[in-house]
């Protein structure tokens, strides 16, 4: 039983970071906003914050995160 409640979200896990990271992984202190220290996880998100920042305030929010692209 046990093992089956746990497959599940770690397939959801998996998932999701197959189309990219997702916020909630990447937001390491959980202050619903993606700092440029946060965004050093992923190598690629850390190429394009500059670009995923439109409001220039030097952190994401989620709608800045949703764009994106692993
Ligand atoms: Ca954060
Ligand atoms: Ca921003």
């Amino acid at each position: 039983m046990s093992r089956l409640t746990f497959a599940l979200p770690l397939l959801l896990v998996s998932g999701s970071v197959l189309a990219g990271e997702a916020f909630y992984q990447v937001d390491a202190d959980q202050n619903g906003i993606i700092s440029v220290q946060e965004a050093q996880v992923s190598e690629s998100l850390s190429l394009q914050f500059a670009q995923l920042d439109t409001d220039k305030d030097g952190v994401l929010s989620s709608e800045e995160f949703a764009s994106f692209q692993g």
